[in-house]
C-alpha cells in the first residue's frame, strides 16, 4: 500500500495525481495547485491534535512532490506553504499559517507572472517575429502584453510533441488576437532566420544560472545562437532551484513509452527514450526576466541566498 492510499485528504492526492497525469501542468500552475491543495487540507483538517496535523502535513508534502520530479516550483511552493507549522503552538496556529501561507503563495505567483509580463513586454518592439516553445504562461503572457501595447508581433510556436502543448499555446495567442504560426519542433531551425526574439517559460533554473525547460528547448536555443537571436527565459523566482546551490543535480523526468507510440507501431525489441525536459546551458541564455527584474543567468547563485536565502533553506 502506497502512502496515497493511506493518506486521508483525498484532495491532495487528487491534486498529485492530476499533476501527475498531466491534467495540471506548467510549471507555475503545479506549484499553485501543490500550496493550494495544502492549504485546503489545513483549512478543513479536523483532527484533533498538533502532532498527528504536522505529520499527516508531512504525508501530504511527500505526495505532492512525488507527482513530477522536474519543476523545482513545486518543491518551493510547497515548502512556502508548510513554512513554520513545525513551530506552531496550538494545532489552530498551524492550520491558520498552512492555509494562510498557500494563499499568499498563490497571490504572489500570480502577481509574478504579471510583472513578467509588463518586464519582458519591453524587450520586444514593434515588427518583432518571436518565438515560443511549449506552453509557458509567463512566456505567453510577455507575448499577450506585448500585442496589447499595440506593438505589430509574429509568433511561431512549437508543437511541442509528444503532449502538443502547442496547440494550447497557439490557439491562446489566436483568442488574443496575436499573428502566430504553429510549426513542427523539427522546423525550428528553418524558420530561425526569420526571428528576432526567442522567449521561453522554464520549470527550474539551476545556482550556474541553466535553464531546465520543456525537452526541445537546448536545441531551439543553439539554433538561436547559431543565428545570432536573443533568447529569454521568463521566470519567477521560484523557478530558480536552492538544491543545485548544494550540488544537486535536477532530475530530468521520463515518461511513458506509450505518449510517443501506439501499441504495435514499432518492433518490440526497440526501445524508446521519452525525457521531457532538457537543460540549455547559461551561456545560450540572454537574459531571465523575472518579476524581480531582468537579470543575467550568472545573477541567479546571489538570488538564490539574498532574496530567498534563510526561509527556503529552513528544513520543515
Ligand atoms: C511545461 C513547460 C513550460 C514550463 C513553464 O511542461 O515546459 O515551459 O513549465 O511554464 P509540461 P509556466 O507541459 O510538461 O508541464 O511559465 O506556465 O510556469
Amino acid at each position: 500500500m502506497n502512502l496515497l492510499d493511506t493518506l486521508h485528504v483525498t484532495p491532495v492526492a487528487e491534486t498529485a495525481e492530476k499533476i501527475r497525469t498531466m491534467e495540471i501542468r506548467g510549471a507555475g500552475r503545479i506549484a499553485r495547485a501543490g500550496a493550494q491543495a495544502l492549504g485546503d487540507f489545513a483549512a478543513s483538517y479536523d483532527g484533533e491534535t498538533l502532532d498527528g496535523f504536522l505529520s499527516d502535513l508531512s504525508d501530504a508534502k511527500r505526495v505532492l512532490l512525488d507527482s513530477r520530479p522536474t519543476a523545482v516550483s513545486l518543491w518551493n511552493g510547497v515548502h512556502a506553504t508548510v513554512r513554520g507549522a513545525q513551530g506552531a503552538s496550538t494545532l489552530e496556529d498551524a492550520k491558520d499559517l498552512v492555509a494562510r501561507n498557500a494563499a499568499e503563495f498563490c497571490r504572489r505567483s500570480e502577481m509574478a507572472v504579471e510583472e513578467i509580463a509588463r518586464i519582458g513586454a519591453r524587450r520586444i518592439q514593434d515588427g518583432d517575429t518571436i518565438l515560443t516553445h511549449c506552453n509557458s504562461s509567463a512566456a505567453l503572457g510577455t507575448i499577450i502584453e506585448a500585442h496589447r501595447q499595440g506593438k505589430r508581433i509574429k509568433v511561431y510556436a512549437t508543437e511541442s510533441r509528444p503532449w502538443r502543448q502547442g496547440i494550447l499555446t497557439v490557439n491562446a495567442l489566436a483568442d488574443a488576437g496575436v499573428d502566430v504560426t504553429l510549426i513542427i519542433d523539427s522546423a525550428v531551425r528553418a524558420v530561425m532566420k526569420k526571428v528576432d526574439k526567442v522567449f521561453v517559460g522554464a520549470d527550474t533554473i539551476t545556482s550556474q544560472g541553466a535553464l531546465i525547460n520543456k525537452v526541445g528547448t537546448s536545441q531551439l536555443a543553439l539554433a538561436a545562437h547559431e543565428a545570432r537571436v536573443q533568447l529569454y527565459v521568463c521566470a519567477e523566482t521560484y523557478k530558480f532551484s536552492p538544491m543545485t546551490l548544494f550540488g544537486d543535480t535536477v532530475t530530468i523526468e521520463e515518461r511513458d513509452v506509450s505518449e510517443v507510440v501506439r501499441p504495435g507501431e514499432v518492433r518490440d525489441s526497440v526501445k524508446i527514450f521519452n525525457p521531457v525536459f532538457d537543460s540549455t546551458p547559461a551561456a545560450y541564455i540572454d537574459a531571465i526576466i523575472t518579476e524581480l527584474g531582468m537579470m543575467s543567468p550568472g545573477s541567479v547563485y546571489g538570488v538564490l541566498v539574498d532574496q530567498l536565502g534563510d526561509g527556503i533553506f529552513r528544513k520543515e
